[in-house]
């Protein structure tokens, strides 16, 4: 008799069989029993009990995509900031209210056991957990995707403070097993490295290009399903370990060398050993262009031995199935990797391989800060991808002998900015003109970043190609960032306007006709309450401070640099410290100033600033004579699970980078969805978000974009404004006392350097006072508690647009092209 297929309902799990698939795994793969079970046992008992469903779905969704054969987008990304995955999976799978009867009826809370699991930190920030999201949304909207990354056996970096100053720990993510990946090693590839280049006569006639590698590198696929909303298609996120290949080991080893072996394991191990630090800042490290190289060669081979198992080796639909999304300029080395298998692999001549790769890739600008625009020596590409260079010249010989030369005949000026190399000292390869040159379409991540992409960054690529440079604003997924993090405000909002809006956050707009109506004012200022009682419990077991729910809760979560202006934050709150030492009796609503941030390890005055904030905070939560008007805490470790418990508690959102620096933020969405009110500059997506909430319910202060540039053509001078404003002269001075720091004048003084003699480059001090002000009537705001609500009402239900499904749904109609695919 032929087997039924199941059904979805066939699928659903109830209470009870999902209790017994706990206990049975509790006791069968974790090989311990109720009565001894740690919760860490526990929790990954809960998570192969879940993990029985979403294995049953990935394998549907492989089948499916396979049978249709469809085009699929390819994510190449060095950083995917996945945070933990148990509850993402529960809501997605809609097993969360489920798992948690039937773990109260095994004496245990979900909400516990979830705090088991280590966070997934592959990343540094925006643009990793931006990755993150894409993925979520693409498999919820039912896209055939692959993410590709990095399997690194380090994530960012623990961060422990010691006497107010920032320490670097390893983090060990999998270091007890991590249930949520899958080992593959059917889909093992081995990735060359080094060498030379041999040209020799090919089978056909004419030359032919070979490369000669010097060693070769294993790279181990690591499968994390990724569960979209619904349950319906399940994608995966893969990621590349490298290990020494057996080819290698075996060489030496025979030759007796035993000890060499291990060292070439070691050596080869260190390539995914560790994701670098560095948010915005290129490391330019000979291993960094390796890591990016051996996660897209290995991504690249994955994707050309998938379409070969279909095509064979007809390669005239492989752009049409294919398409690979470049996250910032870190995978790039995957174009020209493209081009040397098409060619000297696949036998293909030079212009259909770049007609292919031309229409496969696209690339995401996240930043117009020069420091962070990857540019590689050519030496060390010689050295490390010799062919690669070849490839690149090639590239650059085309690019320029032809369309620059047809645009703009004779312009050598032109054409040494085009160019892909930099002439100079030190020749150098440009990332960035490689991904423009070899891309279809070239995206920003929020409207004025696009056009500060276009117009200033690539105003001549832009020229000539008027259409290939879009804008994609960013967006977050509303499952993690609402439905997950914020349980009672998402239960509300299904109360008010149905259960739809996890699918279309537009939904949430039927909120706003309640923004004045005191009976649901009550019910959002209470939720938010119990979430700030919540964080209150967090922050006194992490830091140990007493806060006051009360307060007002000011929260700047976001990497440690300069253009983001935590210094202006901490100027600030010293002002008002200032303020309320000359007057106790100065008229401001309790405040509690929440920092939560990493800085890199080499960024010196960025761990300057965390130092002056702990220091800051010691002084200030310690003195009676300000009666608790004045809190400051630093949480330490800030990283996607604490997000979670902070942003839903959060009264203000910091949002205060210089204006043109930004390009788009993410964090200013998910605080404003979760009802922050937004203190914050013109710039990345603040513009846009004050679009859609009305610029009377967000606090807006500063220089705009044309502003800044003004002020920086004219000849900015930091003294001006020191000695025009006596309040900020005697903040800035007080850096070089021992305040903050008894006993040792001075430590914070480098701080006080930086906005004077070192220039103030992100214009802090242009902006005080702005700022101070747009304090000053958020504190206004928030006295009138009718007034604050309908604002933070107003703030949430408007950020529809924010959603990553939609920013999903904009790349795929304006560069990707791709279907939906049902899978059931
Ligand atoms: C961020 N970039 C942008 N970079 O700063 C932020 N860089 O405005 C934007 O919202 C976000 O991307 C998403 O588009 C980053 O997060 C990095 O983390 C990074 C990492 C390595 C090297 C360079």
């Amino acid at each position: 008799m032929a087997t039924k297929k199941k059904t979805e309902l066939d699928l659903q799990l109830n209470k009870d069989q999902l209790k017994a698939s706990i206990v049975r795994h509790l006791r069968s793969t974790l090989g311990t029993s109720e009565q001894k079970a740690s919760p860490q046992a526990w929790w990954k008992a809960t998570a192969a009990a879940v993990n029985e469903q979403v294995y049953e779905r990935l394998t549907r969704t492989q089948q499916t995509h396979f049978n249709k054969d469809t085009r699929a987008i390819h994510y190449f990304s060095a950083e995917f900031l996945m945070g933990r995955l148990t509850s993402n999976n529960l809501h997605n799978l809609s097993l969360y209210s489920v798992c948690e009867e039937a773990l109260r009826e095994l004496g245990l809370e979900l909400t516990d056991l979830c705090e088991q699991e280590p966070d997934m930190a592959l990343g540094n920030g925006g643009l990793g957990r931006l990755a993150a999201c894409f993925i979520d949304s693409l498999a919820t909207l039912n896209y055939p995707a692959v993410g590709y990354g990095l399997h690194y056996e380090h994530g960012l970096f623990r961060q422990e403070i010691q006497d107010g100053r920032q320490i670097e720990r390893p983090d060990s993510w999998r270091e007890y097993g991590n249930p949520w990946e899958i080992c593959r090693p059917e889909s093992v590839q081995e990735i060359p490295l080094y060498g030379y280049v041999e040209t020799v006569f090919g089978d056909k006639g004419g030359l032919k290009k070979v490369w000669h590698a010097g060693r070769k590198i294993k790279g181990v696929p690591w499968d994390i399903p990724v569960v979209g909303f619904g349950g319906h298609t399940v994608n995966i996120l893969r990621l590349w370990e490298s290990r020494a290949s057996e080819f290698f080991d075996w060489d030496v080893f025979n030759a007796g060398g035993y000890v060499d072996s291990q060292a070439e394991k070691a050596q080869a191990e260190t390539i995914s050993k560790v994701l670098y630090p560095n948010d915005e800042t290129d490391a330019g490290k000979e291993l960094r262009l390796i890591q990016q190289y051996f996660f897209c060669a290995c991504s690249i081979k994955d994707i050309m031995r998938r379409y070969k198992r279909v095509h064979g080796s007809d390669f005239s639909n492989f752009a049409a199935q294919i398409a690979i999304q470049l996250n910032d300029t870190h995978p790039t080395v995957a174009i020209p990797e493209l081009m040397r298998v098409l060619v000297d692999e696949e036998d293909l001549n030079w212009d259909a391989a770049w007609t292919i790769c031309y229409q496969v890739f696209s690339y995401t600008n996240h930043t117009l800060l020069p420091e962070a625009l990857e540019k590689w020596s050519v030496n060390l590409f010689e050295k490390v991808l010799p062919r690669h260079l070849e490839i690149i010249y090639e590239i650059n010989a085309r690019f320029l002998g032809d369309l620059v030369e047809a645009k703009w005949p004779g312009d050598d000026v032109i054409k040494a900015k085009l160019s892909i190399i930099e002439e100079g000292e030190v020749r150098k390869v440009r990332m960035g003109n490689l991904c423009v040159i070899g891309s279809a379409k070239v995206n920003g991540v929020a409207e004025i970043h696009s056009k500060l992409v276009k117009e200033d960054l690539f105003p001549e690529f832009a020229a000539l190609w008027p259409d290939k440079m879009c804008n994609v604003t960013n967006g977050v997924t509303p499952r993690r960032w609402l439905l997950a993090c914020n349980p009672e405000l998402a239960a509300l909002y299904d109360e008010v306007v149905g259960k739809e809006w996890p699918l279309q956050l537009d939904k949430l707009r039927g909120v706003v006709k309640f923004a004045d109506d005191k009976a649901f004012q009550q019910q959002f200022m209470t939720i938010k309450r119990h979430n700030k009682e919540k964080l209150v419990k967090v922050i006194k077991a992490e830091t140990g401070i007493e806060v006051d729910a009360n307060a007002i809760f000011d929260i700047q979560i976001k990497r440690l640099h300069e253009y983001k202006r935590q210094q202006l934050n901490l100027i600030h709150i010293m002002a008002l410290y200032r303020r309320l030492l000359a007057n106790p009796d100065y008229d401001m609503h309790p405040r509690v100033f929440i920092f939560g941030s990493k800085a890199a390890p080499g960024y010196k005055l960025a761990k300057d600033i965390i130092y002056a904030i702990n220091k800051l905070a010691e002084r200030v939560n310690n003195d009676t004579r300000i009666q608790g008007k004045l809190k400051v805490v630093f949480m330490p470790n800030y990283r996607v699970s604490l997000a979670e418990k902070m942003i839903p508690a959060a009264d203000v959102s910091e949002q205060i980078s210089t204006a043109g620096y930004e390009a788009s933020g993410t964090g200013n969405m998910k605080l404003a969805l979760n009802g922050a009110i937004t203190i914050g500059t013109l710039d990345g997506a603040n513009i846009e978000i004050v679009e859609e909430a009305g610029a009377e319910h967000c606090a807006i202060f500063g220089l705009n974009v044309d502003e800044v540039k003004a002020l920086k053509a004219r000849g900015y001078n930091p003294y001006d404004f020191y000695y025009a404003n006596s309040e900020l002269k005697a903040v800035l001075d007080w850096f070089d006392t021992d305040y903050f720091t008894p006993g040792k004048p001075g430590e914070l003084s480098s701080i006080k350097r930086s906005l004077l003699e070192g220039g103030d480059p992100y214009l802090t001090l242009a902006d005080f006072a702005a700022y101070s002000e747009a304090h000053q009537l958020v504190d206004s705001w928030y006295r009138d508690p009718a007034l604050w609500a309908k604002k933070a009402i107003i703030n949430s239900a408007t950020m529809g647009k924010f959603n990553s499904d939609r920013s999903i749904q904009d790349y795929v109609e304006r560069i990707w092209k791709l279907e939906r695919c049902k899978v059931g």
